[in-house]
């Protein structure tokens, strides 16, 4: 006969309030992060979302792909937030009202139905549309789903390659902190300090009043956060001349994935995926000529605009682990830096925390200077047993699983102790979970 799998009452419960996150965040047509502190879509977040959507509904999961795919701009980009319009202007700062996507972004081919942010978040989306299909094949041809999202994901991929290779060296770059996902990293604090602040007076956050303000960044970070977010708008978010371009590792590993999956998305559609494969291969190369340092053993970001590495350990650095062409000993060198004192993986942590134990500006606390964070550690399981390494992969994803469950799915969490901070019943958490119980 068949087996059953019984998952027990622990994991049953677990999968029962994950899904009834997902269920309070969803708008109808898509998920919010979460209820309070960020009340519209995010990129990203969209992208984790569905790939733990598709295990409730894999209906829900592609239209909230196709949601977020309906705001990309006529040169690819897809920003980073598409906001809804009953929605309060003052429940989130940046608002519509500073993007201003309709009228600044008219020439880069912004959307004249949906207002959005002008920038971006890390390119997650291929392999989400991906991941999405094959949990339902069946409905996933019916509707049409990748017929109708391949070209707009390779627009996507087009735009990151071209438009964002800063650096000349075919990786592409970040042009604001919030691009790359991890805000207030402290990779971003040397190119940061070139940019001057806006000053705190013209501009009011709404962050603090859902947050605790030791858990988010500091008002300095905000003031160069809105003068590179308004010079951008500016120049009517056109690439090429902004104050900071940084080639990040996760960014770019998360491009390189993507690539993997629209070659097999290619595939399905009968397309040939043979050149999509090919540069997935090239672009590995290049992230390990420009971002690998051999002697720390993990991958550091490039500041275009010195040509030099930042030599901050943060995760990021770590992430490139989910690519299935890096060299082994690269591989190898990745998991011993996990294991070792910087991120304490098997140790003292919980969690694989977002930046180095060890390093001048750790805080368990703040933001992305030190706790640790759910979509991260997801992508770090990921790349373990990819690489064979079972045993670490298993005890990383038990304990992704308790901390998520004890925590009532917080945006981020203490590494050593793994208590909440942030927001609580944060989607991807809930998400993330639901993924890693399948
Ligand atoms: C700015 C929504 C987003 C995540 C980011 C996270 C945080 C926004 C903010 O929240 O950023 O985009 O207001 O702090 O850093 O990774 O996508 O969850």
């Amino acid at each position: 006969g068949t087996a059953v799998y019984d998952p027990g009452p622990a994991s049953r419960s677990l999968h029962l309030r994950a899904a009834r996150v997902l269920h309070d965040n969803w708008t109808g047509t898509s998920t919010v992060p979460s209820r309070g502190l960020y009340p519209h879509q995010w990129s990203w977040d969209s992208a984790f979302i569905a790939i733990g959507l598709r295990h409730l509904s894999p209906l829900r999961a592609q239209v909230e792909l196709e949601t977020l795919l309906d705001a990309q701009w006529g040169d690819g980009r897809i920003p980073h937030i598409v906001f809804n319009p009953s929605v309060p202007l003052d429940a989130y700062f940046p608002s519509p009202d500073f993007w201003r996507s309709s009228t600044a972004g008219r020439a880069a081919g912004a959307p004249r139905t949906v207002q959005t942010s002008g920038i971006v978040q890390p390119p997650v989306h291929a392999l989400a549309a991906w991941l999405v299909h094959v949990a339902d094949p069946g409905l996933s041809r019916a509707r049409g789903f990748l017929s109708r999202l391949y070209p707009r994901l390779a627009a996507w991929h087009r735009y990151l390659l071209h438009r964002r290779d800063l650096g000349g060296g075919g990786l592409a770059s970040v042009v604001h902190p919030w691009e790359q996902g991890m805000d207030n990293a402290p990779s971003w604090d040397a190119p940061l300090s070139r940019v001057t602040p806006a000053p705190p007076r013209t501009f009011r956050r709404a962050d603090l009043d859902h947050g605790a303000a030791s858990d988010r960044p500091t008002d300095l970070d905000y003031g160069r956060y809105v003068a590179l977010a308004s010079d951008y708008r500016d120049r009517e978010y056109v690439d090429g001349e902004g104050e900071f371009a940084v080639e990040d590792p996760a960014f770019n590993a998360l491009l390189i994935a993507s690539e993997y999956a629209l070659a097999r998305i290619a595939q399905e559609l009968g397309a040939t995926a043979t050149a999509r494969r090919a540069r997935a291969e090239r672009l590995t190369a290049a992230l390990v000529e420009r971002l690998w340092d051999p002697a720390e053993g993990m991958f550091f970001c490039r500041d275009v605009r010195t040509g030099e590495l930042i030599p901050e350990r943060g995760v990021a650095g770590l992430v490139p682990l989910l690519l299935p062409a890096l060299p082994r000993e690269i591989a190898d060198s990745l998991v011993r830096t996990l294991r070792g004192p910087h991120f304490g993986l098997g140790g003292a942590t919980r969690l694989v925390p977002s930046y180095d134990l060890t390093g001048e500006a750790f805080d368990p606390h703040r933001y992305w200077r030190g706790p640790a964070w759910f979509n991260t550690n997801w992508m770090l399981e990921r790349g373990l047993r990819l690489h064979g390494e079972q045993a670490l992969a298993g005890s990383l994803r038990a304990a992704l699983l308790d901390t998520a469950g004890e925590s009532g799915f917080a945006e981020y969490v203490t590494p050593y102790s793994g208590k909440a901070c942030g927001a609580l019943g944060f989607s991807w958490t809930a998400a993330l979970t639901l993924d890693l119980l399948h």
